[in-house]
């Protein structure tokens, strides 16, 4: 499954300039019967196969060397994000073990997985596609792996934040023309607008972001200004309290 979604783009540039270094093990090369056998029924039945404890410890044994920090895929995990994948590129040797099946057995977990990470709260069919997942946040934290331009410094999560709209060339498209102030050369009121979109967008779309993350006074005005309904949302969900100001609920007090 690796073929492919590693080998394009910046992952596969970064690993073509060596920037990057991922190698696919397959679990079976740590089997010792001649089925090559990775799995077995749960204790206690009805719930389908595990992946054995054997082949999976001595793996990540014989791989994690002195220093690779071990990282299981699984729905229990803490949720990928912004930050945790910023935690994980300071790593350089991480070891990532793929669940199949109903998932590991738990002793795996409690004698050598140093961290446990989600994509999401879903169940995949396999942890391939969440190591894939992560392999491609982790490696644009690599300095030089994507361009000046792209920074994740500027990525809409580095703030805690939703990126703001983006337009480019046609300047009208389909009757919708892109707003002025982005061709204005004006760097300070393009800065302006695009935070005050990333405040809307995060407003309306991630409002637990907001909680997260605060708002300024100035912040809270100009969003009380320009969404009040979506801030009486906010306001709802807090019993009219927004982290980082005191935004009281208009006329009530
Ligand atoms: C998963 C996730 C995930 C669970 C059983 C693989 C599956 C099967 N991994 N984020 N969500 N894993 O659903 O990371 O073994």
């Amino acid at each position: 499954m690796f073929q492919g979604p590693l080998d394009h783009g910046v992952i596969g540039r970064a690993r073509e300039s060596g920037l990057l270094d991922v190698r696919i093990r397959d679990l079976r090369d740590w089997t010792r019967d001649r089925h090559r056998t990775v799995d077995d029924e749960a204790f206690g039945g009805a719930s389908g196969m595990l992946l054995k404890p054997e082949p999976l410890a001595t793996a990540i044994e014989e791989l994690r060397e002195d220093s690779a920090w071990v990282v299981l895929l699984s729905p229990q995990g803490r949720p990928l994000s912004h930050s945790v994948a910023a935690s994980l590129a300071k790593r350089n040797h991480l070891l990532l073990a793929c669940g199949r099946y109903e998932g590991v057995d738990e002793r795996v977990r409690t004698l050598l997985v140093d961290q446990e990470v989600s994509i999401g709260d879903y169940v995949l069919t396999g942890g391939e596609l969440a190591a894939m997942v992560l392999i491609d946040a982790v490696a644009r934290f690599v300095p030089g792996t994507i361009g000046k331009g792209e920074a994740v410094e500027s990525d809409s999560h580095a703030a805690g934040l939703l990126e703001h709209p983006q337009f480019t060339r046609p300047r009208t498209f389909r009757g919708i023309e892109a707003p002025k102030v982005l061709l204005s050369g004006d760097h300070g009121e393009i800065a302006r607008w695009r935070h005050r979109e990333s405040l809307r967008r995060t407003l309306l779309r991630r409002p637990d972001l907001l909680l997260k993350r605060g708002l300024s006074a100035e912040e809270a005005g100009w969003l009380s200004l320009h969404e009040p309904a979506a801030i009486e949302g906010l306001l709802r969900l807090t019993g009219g309290h927004v982290p980082g100001t005191q935004l009281e609920k208009r006329g009530e007090s």
